[in-house]
């Protein structure tokens, strides 16, 4: 039988950690929490977006951010019209302390200079702490369409959330994105599909964007459809990258230092619509796209750019099995093998 008096103590103790949580928002220096990326089992579904991707808090509050995916991110915040730079040179300089362990104290933010980290994995986190009032937008500044906003608002203000609910919103989005794209779990879809010109076809990845008032989350898979592609002597392959956001590569062979350009081995012409056309003569040809990814959009106030490299186009002449992979995503499984048959 209960004793009374522990009975009545509990309660006191439970409504007294009620109040301390109820209160605690309102309190200085807040500890925030939040997501970098997430991922399907096999990593071939990569959501690229801050999970949640708008948070408030208070001046003198901290966030956390911890990276869940084996694909890179970086969390940057770039100063008022700060033209975003590439991620390897982030805000040209980094945060004290090598990734993963950075200042344990965190680093500063209040808009008058960018802080970024360099590119993370799975595991490692970052710590901004906010002192200044404001409303400041997040990047990553790998992928153009992972962006957040962090409202900071004065002491007395009341916030709207606490971590519980950021925490659910973040688990909601990570389903959301990953099973966005999962009507194209079976990747035998499209397998060995004709395209124009009579070309066997393989799609390059697909993805899609989304958006919430914090900015933009998106989902790409990191995938060949139609793993292996079965063709004869004298044929066609072709490689289209559907894909709104990722770059990837089409590469057999020896992988480049620098991905970005196609690699001209002496057999490399564009054909007459842009694609890039390959001819692979034995094992011993080394292929490499650069990166191929869909045709941009036009944006207000950026000058319109070319088509780009879309397509790419390889012909085998001689029988036998070549494997290739994506140069940027084939630590998340982007591989795939054309069979050509004699
Ligand atoms: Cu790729």
């Amino acid at each position: 039988m209960k004793n009374p008096s522990s009975v009545s103590y509990s309660i006191v103790l439970r409504w007294t950690l009620a109040l301390a949580v109820l209160v605690c928002p309102s309190v200085a220096q807040a500890q925030w929490h939040a997501v970098v990326g997430a991922q399907s089992k096999d990593q071939g579904h990569q959501a690229l977006a801050f999970l949640p991707n708008e948070i408030w808090i208070h001046a003198g509050d901290d966030i956390t951010w911890t990276v869940e995916t084996d694909e890179i991110h970086t969390i940057t915040f770039l100063k008022a019209g700060q033209v975003r730079a590439p991620f390897t040179s982030g805000c040209a300089t980094f945060p004290p302390g090598t990734p993963p362990v950075f200042s344990s104290t965190g680093v500063s933010f209040t808009g008058a200079a960018c802080v970024s980290t360099p590119p993370l994995v799975k595991g490692q986190t970052f710590k901004v702490v906010f002192p200044a009032t404001g409303n400041f937008k997040l990047t990553c500044l790998v992928h153009e369409n992972m962006t957040g906003t962090i409202h900071v608002l004065p002491i007395g203000d009341t916030l709207p959330h606490y971590q519980s609910f950021y925490d659910e919103q973040a688990e909601d989005q990570r389903k959301d994105l990953l099973s966005d794209v999962d009507s194209h779990g079976d990747h035998s879809h499209d397998d060995g599909v004709t395209a124009a010109f009579g070309h066997t076809a393989v799609t390059v990845g697909i993805g899609e964007i989304v958006a919430t008032g914090g900015g933009q989350q998106s989902v790409s898979v990191m995938r060949f459809f139609g793993k292996e592609t079965i063709i004869h002597v004298g044929q066609t392959v072709e490689w289209t990258n559907n894909d709104p956001v990722t770059p990837h590569t089409i590469t057999f062979g020896v992988e480049p230092g620098n991905p970005i350009p196609p690699a001209t081995n002496g057999t490399l012409v564009t054909d007459d619509d842009g694609a890039l056309h390959f001819t692979i003569t034995s094992n011993a040809t080394n292929v490499h796209s650069g990166f191929v990814i869909a045709a941009a959009h036009e944006r207000i106030g950026v000058p319109t750019s070319g088509v780009g490299n879309t397509r790419v186009r390889v012909t085998f002449t001689k029988a036998g099995t070549y494997p290739y992979i994506c140069a940027l995503h084939d630590n998340l499984g982007m591989k795939g093998t054309v069979v050509v048959l004699p």
